[in-house]
């Protein structure tokens, strides 16, 4: 509660200073007011290593971030920020602020969307309600595993879908990996689709994830992450679903050992920046800032693939219970139409998809 306050109130203030600078025609941006800084992010700041000494006016950005410090993602947005500030001489400093310090993600889109958030690293399936297009990426079993993933991601369609966010005041930076989601549940076992029946399951804000939960004939219901853990405590939600790492990380595993390997969909996780914000910049510190943004893909993908195993393991060691299908062939026809549903108008473009080899 405390933290939404306060997200709350830095977004007002930060919106005043924002309008306030309207007038004004410098490109220069001030710092933004910074919140009080917690236990963890005062650790973070001891472990960065010494800024470079700037030379001249220092502009400061501020990327929202959902997960812990140590979390894959957080570990990425750390390297971009590393990496622009590098290349730039301490000239711009982003700064990282994790576990939804600055709120959980709908709401960091909304801000990111008017500029008064720089930076995001986000689930695509929140930002799929701001450009629809999107929900092409995240449809149930369009992958046949992560490489297939990322060759679309890595190509020239990937680079179109991240073109495509400019229409709704965003510049799509770079992909990061999410691995694949499963269910999870406090009930029972699920063995097949009839399992799911009645289940009340957690989705993310996102009519795609809405949908696939009805379609298994479970009962979905939209949450911030930061809620699921007590939901799920206290009985509001039987289940959820996500990857390994998120499963761990935000001790779900504690209040609902049973985990299926249905691998439903592969999430890509996105970096993005407000166009707004950009658009202050000059062509120079947007290259940068694009390149650096690539660039730090391979390091959160090596902590992925290394975050993944320990999740797993730690899950598995805590006496979850997981469940391996022999095959995920009767998940994938009842969730069949939704490709209709949500991506009726792209079929070439995901017959491309399933092409890429
Ligand atoms: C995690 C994503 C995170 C989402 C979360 C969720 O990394 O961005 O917020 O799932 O389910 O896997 O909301």
């Amino acid at each position: 509660m405390l933290k939404r306050v306060l997200a709350l109130s830095i977004a007002v203030v930060f919106m005043f200073a924002v309008f306030a600078a309207c007038g004004q025609t410098a490109q220069k941006q001030e710092p933004a007011p910074q919140p009080k800084a917690d236990e963890n992010k005062t650790e973070d700041k001891k472990a960065e290593a010494p800024a470079p000494k700037p030379s001249g006016e220092q502009i400061v950005l501020r990327l929202g971030e959902t997960h812990p410090a140590d979390y894959p993602t957080t570990l990425g947005d750390k390297e971009f920020a590393r990496l622009v500030e590098e290349r730039t001489n301490g000239r711009i400093k982003i700064e990282v602020y994790h576990g939804a310090q600055l709120g959980e993600e709908k709401a960091v889109i909304e801000q990111v969307q008017f500029g008064a958030i720089d930076f995001t690293r986000v689930s695509l399936s929140p930002l799929a309600e701001f450009s629809k297009k999107m929900n092409v990426l995240q449809l149930p079993y369009l992958y046949r595993n992560a490489d297939h993933m990322w060759k679309v991601l890595n190509g020239p369609i990937g680079d179109e879908f991240l073109k495509s966010i400019e229409d709704a005041n965003f510049v799509g930076l770079t992909w990061y990996d999410g691995g694949a989601r499963n269910f999870y549940n406090s009930k029972r076992p699920i063995k097949s689709v009839a399992d799911m029946k009645g289940l009340k399951i957690r989705v993310q804000e996102s009519k795609l994830m809405m949908e696939l939960v009805k379609a298994l004939g479970a009962s979905p219901t939209p949450m911030p992450y930061g809620e699921v853990y007590s939901g799920l405590q206290t009985g509001v939600i039987d289940g959820a679903e996500n990857n390994w790492p998120s499963y761990d990380t935000s001790s779900h595993y504690e209040v609902a050992k049973y985990y299926t390997l249905d691998e439903h969909t592969r999430v890509p996780e996105i970096l993005i920046a407000s166009k707004m914000s950009m658009d202050k910049l000059s062509k120079e510190d947007q290259e940068i800032i694009k390149q650096a943004a690539r660039d730090s893909q391979k390091l959160q993908r090596e902590e992925w693939a290394k975050k993944e195993k320990e999740s797993e393991k730690k899950v598995r060691d805590a006496g979850c219970e997981i469940i391996e299908l022999e095959s995920n062939e009767e998940f994938q026809k009842a969730v069949a139409p939704l490709y209709d549903e949500f991506a009726g108008d792209y079929k070439d473009l995901i017959q491309k998809i399933k092409d890429t080899k």
